[in-house]
């Protein structure tokens, strides 16, 4: 096959933190993006017509294509495409990787209540989020501590995840971004290559949820 392809709707969602991982790596691929708002109107472009035509084990989007894997779940991709181009992004040291594991099943978590709220938006799902959110973001932000990024001074895979959840709530409830997860964000947003894509042509600023969220961020 030719460049490899990471295939995504046209908004942020769970695909940006690759997307911003992939810029900072300088890969070249191509960027699939498929438009929500072309969906019912149908055809050979949309989402629904490609996805069992693709060959994918578990079809779902983002997802990743290159000449040894047709791979989809976010976070397997991102940390398949940092140890494909730059490992060092990966840590290798088992304390430091699994406390950074430990700290992306806090995201995880975190992302849940976001999600729920905001697309569900059921009085208990909104409830949810406010009694939890605010816990999580509490984890989150001591794991940070006064660090530049989650390892100290080495980015890892995580970091890119941490950066777009952030620069969601930024947008979506700035209320519940602690200070140094604001200066996290705005000191990513400052790196080259970041900067660079993000005042690229292709740069996905907003959505960050898709069309059937009630969130209008
Ligand atoms: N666990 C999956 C969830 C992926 C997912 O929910 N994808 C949504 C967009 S965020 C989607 O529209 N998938 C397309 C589909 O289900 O056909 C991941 O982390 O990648």
């Amino acid at each position: 096959m030719g460049k490899p392809q990471f295939g995504y709707w046209d908004l942020r969602g769970l695909g940006h933190a690759t997307r911003f991982a992939l810029a900072y790596m300088g890969v070249d691929y191509e960027h699939v993006v498929y438009i929500e708002n072309n969906e019912e109107a149908g055809g050979e472009k949309t989402w629904a017509h490609q996805k069992p035509k693709l060959g994918m084990d578990a079809p779902n989007l983002p997802y990743w294509f290159d000449d040894k894997v047709k791979l989809t779940e976010s976070l397997a991709i991102l940390k398949y495409v940092v140890r494909k181009y730059k490992p060092a992004l990966m840590p290798t040291d088992l304390v430091q990787l699994s406390k950074v594991e430990q700290t992306e099943g806090v995201i995880a978590d975190t992302y849940s209540y976001i999600f729920a709220a905001a697309y569900s938006g059921t009085d208990k799902e909104k409830e949810r989020f406010e009694s939890e959110t605010p816990k999580k973001v509490e984890i989150l932000s001591k794991c940070l501590g006064d660090k530049k990024f989650l390892l100290g001074n080495e980015m890892c895979y995580l970091d890119f995840v941490l950066f777009e959840q952030f620069s969601m709530l930024t947008k979506y409830r700035p209320d519940l971004v602690p200070k140094n997860l604001q200066a996290f964000v705005s000191n990513l947003e400052k790196i080259p290559e970041i900067a660079t894509y993000i005042s690229s042509p292709t740069f996905i600023s907003s959505p960050f949820f898709g069309r059937t969220s009630l969130a209008q961020v």
